[in-house]
Parts: structure tokens; sequence; C-alpha cells
């Protein structure tokens, strides 16, 4: 019996058109998730982790795990949470990239950082016709 090809595979340009749909669809995958949420606790006298890095679009969310009262300010006025106790949550989200760091405003020497880097851009893709 004579092995018969199958166009759709034999034809360059198709299966071109066939890899970019899965390339694709792996590019987007993460975008399917949504933004993300980054958590930092804040306890008597200290936040952790002190540094967290996220990408633009995505969250932090503070929890109040000490027993005395203290805030997620940031030192350029984007957020405020305003002092709070035990228990407490405050969820800020960052639209733009950028360095921001934060203290408490019953204690200032509790600070922290939050970087936010440049969403991914996907990969540009030409495709030649000769
Ligand atoms: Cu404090």
């Amino acid at each position: 019996m004579e092995y018969k090809r199958t166009p759709h595979l034999a034809n360059p340009l198709l299966r071109l058109v066939r890899y970019g749909l899965v390339g694709s669809a792996l590019v987007c995958l993460p975008l399917a998730f949504g933004s993300a949420i980054a958590h930092v606790n804040i306890g008597d006298f200290f936040f952790s982790p002190t540094a967290v890095t996220i990408n633009v679009n995505d969250q932090v969310k503070w929890t109040w795990i000490g027993s005395i009262g203290h805030s997620t300010t940031s030192n350029t006025g984007l957020w405020d949470s305003g002092v709070r106790g035990s228990q407490a949550t405050f969820t800020n989200k960052f639209t733009s990239a950028g360095s921001f760091p934060f203290h408490c405003t019953v204690h200032p020497f509790m600070i922290g950082s939050i970087t936010v880097q440049a969403e991914d851009v996907p990969p540009s893709v030409a495709i030649r016709f000769t």
C-alpha cells in the first residue's frame, strides 16, 4: 500500500500557521490567569517581606498580624491604609512600573518597598512570503 503524505502537514505554510497558533496560545496563557496578588504581613514593628517584586497591574495585599496599630503608607502619597489593627487587610493595585517605598506612620522605622516591573511584552512574529 502506498503511503500518502497528509496534505495539511505537508504544506509548509499551513504548518507554520499551525505552530504559530500553538505558540500564541502559550504566550496568551498567563493573561488568562489575570493579575496576581502579593501578600505582605504587618507585624509589630516589621513588614514581612520588606521587599516585593510584582508586575504592572498586580496587587499587593497587606494583612495586619500584630497586636498594635500600624499603617502601610506610600512614601510618595500613592496609598495610605490609615492606622489599622489585628486582622485588618488593605489592598493596592499597581498600574505603573517603578519602585514604591512605603512605611508605617506610627513607626517610621518600619519600611518596605514594592518593585513593579513592566508587563511581559508578547513577542512579535513576522511571516515573510517570498
Ligand atoms: Cu507600625
